[in-house]
């Protein structure tokens, strides 16, 4: 049995990865490649419960490290459950988030520090790193506006501009020291351009 691939969908709130994971599954499908289209924090009921409080308006203040452990933990059951299994059955696995996000946010935006997050990294995943990073780049200013229709924000989403600055700034960082691994797209460009972007590269991968 071949493994499956891991494909892992990155960028800052508002920037399409919610609307671009199902298009990404859906032409993996249509090339023939058996898909599992998951998200981070989340992918399982642990996981999905963990989420809940994560994003919890009600519970400001979480402190950094709690945050980064609660990913963690999620992380492991996911992994446990879902993402091993699946990319040892074959199927390829499309998630949206994954560790970076982690060294994005609890690192580049809540300042704890890379080293330990690593670490962490090691000693949860092993050996498993995605083996495709598709980061969807945008300005903060408009990746923000894209959400601000929406009802109550959640822990995350009512973080301030200079947060999701420094969000972005790490992926992108993320991003250069990886270039093998990471696919930027520009996700300032209308969504049938985004998605025709995202085609080519799903045609290439499954080739
Ligand atoms: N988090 C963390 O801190 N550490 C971790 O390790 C992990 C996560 C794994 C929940 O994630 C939070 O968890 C997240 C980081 C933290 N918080 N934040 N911020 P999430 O993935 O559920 O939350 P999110 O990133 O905020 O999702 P989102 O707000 O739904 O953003 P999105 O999925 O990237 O965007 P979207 O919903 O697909 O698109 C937003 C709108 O823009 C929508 O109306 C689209 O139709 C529109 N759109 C999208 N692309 C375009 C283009 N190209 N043109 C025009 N309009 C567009």
């Amino acid at each position: 049995m071949t493994r499956g691939r891991f494909i892992t969908l990155e960028g800052i709130e508002g920037v399409g990865k919610t609307t671009h994971g199902p298009f990404v599954a859906e032409h993996l499908k249509a090339l023939g490649r058996d898909c599992v289209l998951t998200r981070e924090p989340g992918g399982t009921a642990l996981g999905e419960a963990l989420r809940a409080v994560l994003l919890d308006p009600k519970l400001p203040g979480m402190a950094p490290l709690t945050e980064l452990l609660l990913m963690f933990a999620a992380r492991a059951e996911h992994i446990a459950r879902v993402i091993e299994p699946a990319l040892a059955a074959g199927q390829w696995v499309v998630c949206d988030r994954f560790t970076d996000a982690t060294f994005a946010y609890q690192g580049g935006g809540r300042g704890l520090d890379a080293q330990a997050i690593a670490t962490l990294e090691q000693f949860v995943q092993g050996a498993l790193r995605p083996d495709v990073t598709v980061l969807f780049d945008a300005p903060v200013e408009l990746a923000l506006e894209r959400t601000r229709h929406r009802g109550a924000a959640d822990r995350f989403e009512q973080e301030r501009h200079d947060f999701f600055r420094r969000v972005r700034d790490c992926y992108l960082a993320r991003a250069a020291a990886e270039p093998a691994r990471f696919r930027t797209v520009d996700a300032a460009m209308p969504l049938e351009q985004v998605q025709a972007t995202l085609a080519a590269l799903v045609g290439e991968l499954a080739a």
